[in-house]
């Protein structure tokens, strides 16, 4: 028996995922993922608010290969507060096919910050869900822009669609490339062409340094697989910001309640909100590579 026990209503993620029928281009990037663990070896933070089952490296390359995925963009998972270690190992042994997404604290070293851009971090996440971890004051995030700007690192921030109007200032203020997770989090249900999503799609057509992650269908949707509801978002924002978003699988898929995805039917649902090729080419492989592989910057 390890040391953590994975939370009652935990879903593992999906052992046996389907083979892609969408054969995706060389080069594709799946642009945000996490590791869990191993808990015996990279302990989950005493101040997570959950405890996921172990979702290791060796996992998370096997399905980047089952997938035919080239690379990989790794988040810090908040069940690792800032303790980037298991990141940053996974980064280390990917031979150069792994980015990573740090969570770090104002109080850092630059020697600290340096150790991580060497390993491959190029951006840190900011994240508004309270269920995932405690709020903090604007000036905290400001502190940490300051220390991450000579590494030409960017923002990644992470909040659901009813809470833009009350951060619209500070994310409008920050002067990095700024890349918003899963479409915004949209409530689906609004459609569309409603006020809700119509506020987020002027964040990022105002603001040109915005960027969006087409993700996490399997977790915006109200009418389930094969996700038909989130289709509309998700092609809305490829079309019209086709050099400023990205994809990614969301792999292990933390704190789904509802089901847990085929990681194949992940890569199916692709050509639906990028129907073209060029579009595809530029969701997949072009957008990622620019930002984290050539250091683009704002
Ligand atoms: C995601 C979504 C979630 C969790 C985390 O770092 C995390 O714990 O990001 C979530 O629970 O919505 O991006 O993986």
């Amino acid at each position: 028996m390890g040391a953590f026990t994975m939370d009652d209503d935990w879903l593992v993620f999906d052992p046996d995922p389907s083979v892609p029928q969408f054969i995706l281009p060389p080069g594709s990037v799946d642009s945000h993922c996490h590791v869990f663990g191993p808990g015996d070896e990279f302990p989950y933070a005493p101040e997570r608010k959950y405890t996921p089952g172990d979702a290791g490296k060796d996992q998370l390359f096997a399905l980047r290969d089952h997938l035919g995925v080239s690379r990989n963009v790794i988040v810090q998972a908040t069940c690792h507060g800032t303790d980037n270690s298991s990141m940053l190992d996974a980064l280390r042994s990917s031979g150069g096919r792994a980015r990573g997404v740090a969570t770090i604290d104002p109080s850092i070293s630059h020697d600290e910050l340096t150790e991580m851009h060497d390993a491959g971090v190029r951006a840190v996440r900011f994240n508004y869900l309270p269920r995932l971890v405690d709020p903090q004051p604007d000036d905290y995030y400001y502190r940490i822009v300051d220390k991450i700007r000579p590494l030409g690192w960017h923002v990644v921030i992470y909040f659901e669609a009813a809470d833009l109007a009350a951060r619209w200032d500070f994310f409008t203020s920050l002067d990095t490339v700024v890349v918003v997770d899963h479409v915004g989090r949209p409530d689906v249900s609004r459609g569309v062409d409603g006020e809700e999503f119509g506020l987020f799609l002027r964040l990022v057509g105002e603001n040109p340094n915005f960027w969006v992650k087409v993700t996490c269908p399997e977790r915006l949707t109200h009418a389930g697989a094969p996700y038909d509801d989130v289709v509309p978002f998700a092609r809305r924002v490829v079309d019209e910001f086709a050099d400023r978003v990205l994809w990614g699988t969301d792999w292990p898929h933390p704190n789904l309640k509802s089901h847990m995805p085929d990681d194949g039917a992940l890569v199916d649902f692709v050509p639906r909100i990028a129907p073209s090729a060029g579009a595809r080419q530029r969701l997949l492989v072009d957008n990622p590579t620019r930002l984290y592989w050539e250091g683009e910057s704002w």
